[in-house]
């Protein structure tokens, strides 16, 4: 899954505020280089952010989805308005980081349009989820929450099959418990759904690498727990360098095989 951040703000540095064309390319170019989905979104989540009206991220992500129709492509959003509109321009995926707590419609929205769904992990709101995360136990709790979610949205007429899990790297979590999600990976996949894990470019990186103060992982980082996330049964890998990300999972995978 290739990241196109149509927003000023992201903590990758890498937001395409207000330029269509451009956030188009980026998705194209991520589609050529093997992305089997692109994730368009028009509010970055990043720590301390504050969330943007409806209509400005309309106004974001519209242009950028009606070039892109015909492609798959997944919204990254949390408003049922955002998500009835990107599903009318042809989206397949709605990408919801509150994993439907945010908005009371978002579950009806997607459950009509038949489309598939990603529930996600965050301990808070970005607002305030770094500010001392803590848990008992991190890996339980992530799976009862996602095993719970999972249960709302199917009380919702969201059919199971379609919905996919994720941890929700750095929403709420210290790099100790970023790793240790990855480290046990295998027991969200016992919950039966495809796992996603976007690690992306996370600041846990950069801590990893020894600086107390990094805002952003390395692309070398990046793939190399990607790669970890798969051998532990992540079926998605949400990435910014797609190429890099593509040419060492197809390598691992002929490894695996
Ligand atoms: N991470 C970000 C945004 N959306 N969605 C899912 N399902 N999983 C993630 O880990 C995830 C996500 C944050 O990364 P990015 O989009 O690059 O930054 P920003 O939110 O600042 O735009």
């Amino acid at each position: 899954m290739g990241v196109v951040n149509v927003t000023p703000d992201s903590f990758s540095g890498d937001g395409l505020y207000l330029r269509p064309d451009a956030a188009v390319a980026e998705a194209r170019g991520m589609l050529d280089a093997g992305a089997a989905i692109v994730d368009v979104g028009g509010e970055s989540t990043r720590p301390g952010s504050e969330g943007v009206p409806v209509d400005e991220e309309l106004r974001r992500v519209v242009p950028v989805l009606e070039r892109l129709r015909g492609e798959p492509v997944s919204i990254d959003t949390s408003k049922g308005s955002v998500a009835a509109r990107a599903l009318e321009l042809g989206v397949e995926l709605v990408n919801d980081v509150t994993a439907l707590r945010g908005d009371p419609e978002l579950a009806g929205v997607v459950a009509d349009a038949g489309a598939y769904l990603c529930l996600m992990h965050m301990l808070g709101e970005p607002r305030t989820m770094q500010v001392e995360p803590r848990y008992d136990d991190v890996v339980s709790e992530v799976k009862a929450f996602l095993d719970e979610r999972l249960a709302f949205a199917v009380s919702q007429g969201v059919r199971e099959e379609l919905v996919c899990l994720d941890p929700g790297i750095g929403f709420g979590k210290t790099p100790a418990h970023n790793v240790e999600l990855l480290r046990r990976l295998d027991e969200l996949v016992a919950l039966g759904r495809p796992v996603l894990v976007g690690f992306s470019r996370k600041s846990t990186l950069g801590k990893l690498l020894g600086d107390p103060d990094a805002r952003v992982g390395t692309t070398a980082a990046s793939v190399g727990v990607a790669v970890a996330a798969y051998e532990r049964g992540a079926s998605i890998l949400r990435a910014h360098d797609v190429r890099e990300h593509v040419e060492a999972l197809r390598a691992v995978a002929a490894v695996l095989a």
